[in-house]
């Protein structure tokens, strides 16, 4: 599958072109992979970043990063096995209430938060990632595919920006211990019902073995995680499909997090 050429600047233009207005336009469209049969995994990470460039050209600012594809139930989900990142931009970050409106194919799912107190780099161990965080939260993060019918392959999802759309976070506390983090529940409940249940240790086997991971992924282009940026550890449990209604992630210890979708 990985292709020994790489795409041209104008091919990863047109790429990320045409996913940027998926986005803005609500509509899907066919896997880039279909098109572009040897798409390699560096170059989906160039797309990635024309699309987030697209959106930081329009005024939007990088609020931080996630992980996605960090859990067994996730990658049999979605039938892939290797963790992938995406960037987060405040344009994303919902409050208490999230419209659906210009979203195509909406799902949602459980997950933990990081917020950096001080800049991550390099390859750190999770206690060294951990330790360099202000914060911890559970969040709640929103996901939506600009393909057909939410089918990709590795290089697609992670030139579609890990299928980010949304995400929730809070209230934030004071990092756990390495222990108490590494064995949370975590209930999704939907109109109070709990929908999807699961374990922080699902992630990665430990959230901040996540972050750790994150690190190491950005280092290999030179980039390090920001004082102040909030990372996504990735999903617990599989993600649901996300209707109007009342969602509410409970993580041990912590307050709950709520989130009102609307029509
Ligand atoms: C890809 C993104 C996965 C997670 O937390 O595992 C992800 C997808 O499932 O569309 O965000
Ligand atoms: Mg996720």
């Amino acid at each position: 599958m990985a292709a020994e050429s790489a795409l041209s600047a104008d091919a990863v233009a047109g790429f990320a072109r045409r996913l940027d207005e998926a986005q803005l336009q609500a509509r899907e469209i066919d896997s880039l992979v279909q098109e572009c049969s040897g798409l390699a995994l560096d170059d989906a990470y160039k797309i990635q970043s024309a699309l987030i460039a697209r959106r930081l050209s329009r005024g939007e600012t990088i609020a931080g990063y996630k992980m996605g594809l960090t859990s067994k139930a996730k990658m049999e989900q979605m039938g892939i096995r290797s963790p992938i990142y995406g960037v987060l931009t405040d344009a994303m970050r919902a409050a208490e209430e999230l419209s659906l409106r210009g979203k195509i194919h909406p799902k949602i799912e459980p997950e933990i938060a990081f917020r950096l107190g001080r800049e991550l780099g390099g390859r750190p161990s999770p206690e060294e990632a951990l330790a360099a965080c202000s914060g911890a939260a559970p969040a709640l993060e929103i996901l939506d595919s600009r393909y057909r019918n939410f089918k990709f392959t590795l290089p697609d999802v992670v030139a579609d920006n890990a299928s980010s759309c949304a995400f929730a976070v809070g209230p934030w506390r004071p990092v756990p211990s390495m222990e108490k983090l590494g064995a949370l529940k975590m209930v999704l409940s939907e109109g109070g019902v709990p929908a999807q249940v699961g374990l922080s240790s699902a992630i990665l086997g430990h959230p901040a073995a996540s972050l750790a991971e994150l690190a190491s992924l950005l280092s290999s282009s030179g980039v390090s995680l920001p004082a102040g940026c909030v990372v996504l550890a990735g999903a617990a449990t599989s993600a649901i499909a996300v209707k109007p209604g009342n969602f509410e992630l409970r993580v041990d210890g912590f307050e709950p997090l709520n989130l009102r979708v609307g029509g």
